[in-house]
């Protein structure tokens, strides 16, 4: 750690995350001398390569725009590169790098053959008209195409690219390669993409506490969930919570929170998602509707009693205090959607309560596993039922929970999912590169 800090002094994020993975798999890395002979923690820490670019794009008012662009290309040990690409002016390469860090290990729970990669550009949609978007997609792409492919890198997406983004960048690949082929996902239905997909991030969050709460025998109906963010992690989260008969206590945007002190109806939510959705709404334009209350600036963490949280937005958006006040109010499990939304101290005050807490690479494992069914349709060039997706999914998410058992599983019975999770996708990764020599 103190050499990658004097490598690379402005990469808090990405700090952040290596610290956390080394830390929690010391142990179990120190049992294999090998690792180290063939100084494996330290070739991990640093991406494959990294493509850096500028994307100069043109608006609606003619005015030539520019943008930095990046792919971080972590790791292929156990399959192609395979991870989202995040448009908003908050991106640089700490957080690819991060990004791209995490996916490494998540990808190897997910139990699919995948790589871990991130890519994205300080480029904001927000604002931006549908033409704008997809002169900005074309031009990205314009410079990716040739560093990415089916086999090679699978980009998909992530915050601020959706359907719509995933869409123009994989017609603008289309149209440099001639190729018709699954080289990203999150595809539309119409061209490739897999049922669920939209879902599958949030549903899978919401098994994977169903998971943890049943090590527990605790039942999810009735309890009141806190639930951040209000974009596609969020929204899948908060329906499928509301299906299973939970209440869901709150969603936020990056302007403040939404507090539904008695818990969305689906009626409320139906609304909710047709102003995110259908005009890119904003969650203040709600402020005056008498079943909530809007807190603008604020995060939902110290304004709700909850049961259990699911932050879903963005890193770094639960900090220690927050975690005590959720901890103080009877809190018993967080589910992560986002990635690295807790922060180190956050996670500290989790694991020492010992309550039921999953970091999001084990967690929020459930998009990028879709993802890695929609390219396996894809080769077959067949599409699978909504149910059979569903039930693949729910399938994966119990054997990542299970893998995460299975390294974190304390003497007192307590799982250290951090620990679990660290340990088994590091050890997936770490088994592929021993066998593949120095390269
Ligand atoms: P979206 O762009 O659909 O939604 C992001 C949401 O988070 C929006 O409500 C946005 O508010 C809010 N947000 C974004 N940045 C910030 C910020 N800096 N501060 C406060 N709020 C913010 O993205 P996703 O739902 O896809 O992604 C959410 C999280 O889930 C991310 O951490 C992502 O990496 C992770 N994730 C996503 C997966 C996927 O399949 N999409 C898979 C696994 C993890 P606003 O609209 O105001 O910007
Ligand atoms: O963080 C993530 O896992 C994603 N944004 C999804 C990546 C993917 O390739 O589906």
């Amino acid at each position: 750690m103190d050499d990658l800090r004097l490598r690379f002094p402005n990469e808090p994020e990405y700090l952040q995350a290596v610290e956390e993975v080394v830390t929690s798999i010391e142990e179990v890395y120190n049992e294999y001398p090998a690792f180290e002979r063939m100084n494996l923690m330290e070739r991990l820490c640093m991406p494959d390569r990294i493509i850096s670019f500028r994307v100069s794009w043109v608006d609606d008012h003619g005015r030539v725009r520019n943008n930095m662009g990046y792919r971080v290309q972590h790791n292929n040990a156990i399959g192609p590169y395979k991870g989202g690409i995040r448009f908003h002016s908050s991106v640089n390469l700490s957080i690819l790098k991060f990004l791209a860090f995490e996916q490494t290990f998540k990808n190897a729970l997910t139990t699919l053959a995948m790589g871990g990669a991130k890519g994205g550009s300080d480029f904001s949609p927000r604002g931006k008209s549908d033409m704008e978007v997809m002169r900005f997609c074309q031009a990205f792409v314009n410079e990716l195409w040739r560093n990415i492919g089916p086999d090679m890198d699978v980009p998909a997406g992530d915050i601020g690219v959706g359907g719509r983004e995933v869409g123009y960048m994989f017609g603008w690949y289309k149209k440099m390669t001639r190729e018709f082929s699954g080289t990203f996902t999150g595809k539309g239905l119409d061209f490739g993409g897999s049922l669920m997909r939209p879902e599958a991030t949030g549903y899978g969050n919401v098994y994977f506490l169903l998971n943890m709460l049943a090590t527990k025998g605790i039942d999810l109906a009735g309890k009141r969930v806190a639930v951040s963010g209000a974009g596609n992690v969020a929204l899948y989260t908060a329906e499928k919570l509301i299906r299973l008969g939970a209440k869901v206590v709150s969603l936020s945007d990056s302007d403040g929170s939404l507090i539904i002190p008695d818990g969305l109806t689906a009626e409320q939510f139906g609304q909710v998602f047709e102003l995110k959705t259908s005009y890119r709404g904003r969650l203040s334009e709600l402020a005056d509707e008498d079943w909530c209350e809007y807190h603008p600036g604020k995060r939902p963490w110290q304004l709700v009693k909850a049961d259990i949280a699911m932050p879903s937005a963005t890193q770094n958006e639960l900090d220690g205090d927050d975690a005590r006040a959720l901890l103080a109010q009877g809190c018993i499990a967080v589910s992560e959607g986002a990635n690295m939304p807790s922060t180190p101290e956050a996670v500290h005050e989790f694991l020492n309560a010992k309550i039921l807490y999953a970091p999001g690479k084990a967690s929020n494992a459930g998009g990028v596993s879709v993802s890695g069914l929609e390219m396996a349709q894809n080769s077959q060039r067949l599409s699978w039922t909504a149910e059979e997706v569903d039930e693949k999914l729910k399938g994966i998410m119990a054997d990542i929970h299970a893998q995460c058992m299975r390294y974190g599983k304390e003497a007192d019975g307590f799982c250290n999912y951090v620990r679990g999770a660290n340990t088994a996708g590091f050890m997936k990764v770490a088994r592929a590169m021993m066998a593949q020599g120095i390269v």
